[in-house]
């Protein structure tokens, strides 16, 4: 999964709140139900407002990205959440979320973003949850993918699993990815077909799920197209907006609520 810089998620805290609003007029619901539906749960069945949620800054790896605990936890609370960032980093940070009483913890180095309810023990994390919000969004948006023929750009972690719920859901799934190999491996996998010329895929698709960090020109995108993208950076220039009937991305506040929808709701493993 690409790495966030600063710079993606500079305005994320103080935009979380026009975020959910503006998924509200593109599919409906906001980001809280979107969450819960994607895991099959209904938000209302949950009081999660007395859930204290921490957020710990993780210096592994590549280091803190600036304003990621901020945004995990601007995230969080416009779903409802109260969540505090450490004061500390790292195992003493952890210590802290557990020493100031946090129900569920939120830390992420460069291969796992990880959510943990310290209290049931349920836990979440980014790749998978990341792919059934984006994945119930594209089945939302388009009124069902039942039938519906649907591309995946990209074989990665997320782009396969998202190749799986998709089919599960009754798509047509087709996946591409620049290597063919990986396409083929995933589709062989979850059955789906794999399309080796990745251009000619995107220009022939209405429905598409983007998990790749790739741009994708304008010109490739068909009028009408209903695209959901968790690619970053951003994928998509003018030319392609104009021609999208619908664009759902963001950097990072879907696949967040879905974890913390995951820890709130999941029976215990
Ligand atoms: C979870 C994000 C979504 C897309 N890419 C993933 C990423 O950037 N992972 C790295 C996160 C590092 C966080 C850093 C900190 O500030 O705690 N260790």
């Amino acid at each position: 999964m690409t790495r966030l810089t600063e710079e993606m998620i500079i305005d994320l805290p103080e935009n979380a709140r026009e975020r959910s609003k503006k998924l509200k007029e593109q599919i409906g619901m906001d980001l809280k139900t979107l969450a819960f539906k994607s895991i099959g749960e209904n938000p209302d069945d949950y009081d999660f407002s007395d859930y204290s949620v921490a957020s710990v800054p993780i210096t592994a790896g590549l280091g803190v990205i600036g304003g990621f605990s901020l945004s995990v936890k601007a995230i969080l609370e416009e779903m409802g959440f109260e969540c505090f960032v450490t004061t500390e980093p790292d195992v003493d940070g952890f210590y802290e979320a557990l020493e100031k009483g946090a129900d569920i913890i939120f830390v992420a180095d460069d291969k796992r973003f990880l959510a943990y309810n310290a209290k049931t023990g349920i836990y979440s994390e980014n790749v998978s949850s990341t792919a059934a919000g984006y994945s119930e969004a594209l089945d939302i948006a388009s009124g069902g993918l039942k039938g519906k023929d649907v591309l995946v750009i990209g074989a990665g972690r997320v782009g396969s699993e998202s190749v799986r719920l998709l089919v599960s859901k009754g798509a047509k799934v087709k996946v591409t990815d620049i290597d063919f190999g990986k396409a083929k491996d995933v589709a062989a996998e979850y059955g789906a077909a794999a399309l080796s010329n990745v251009s000619r895929a995107i220009s022939e698709h209405k429905y598409i799920l983007d998990a790749s960090p790739g741009l994708i020109p304008g010109e490739l995108i068909v009028e009408g197209a209903v695209i959901s993208s968790m690619g970053i950076p951003y994928s998509f220039d003018a030319e392609g907006e104009k021609k999208s009937d619908m664009i759902i991305h963001d950097p990072l506040n879907i696949g967040t609520a879905v974890m913390a929808a995951k820890c709130v709701a999941s029976p215990r493993k």
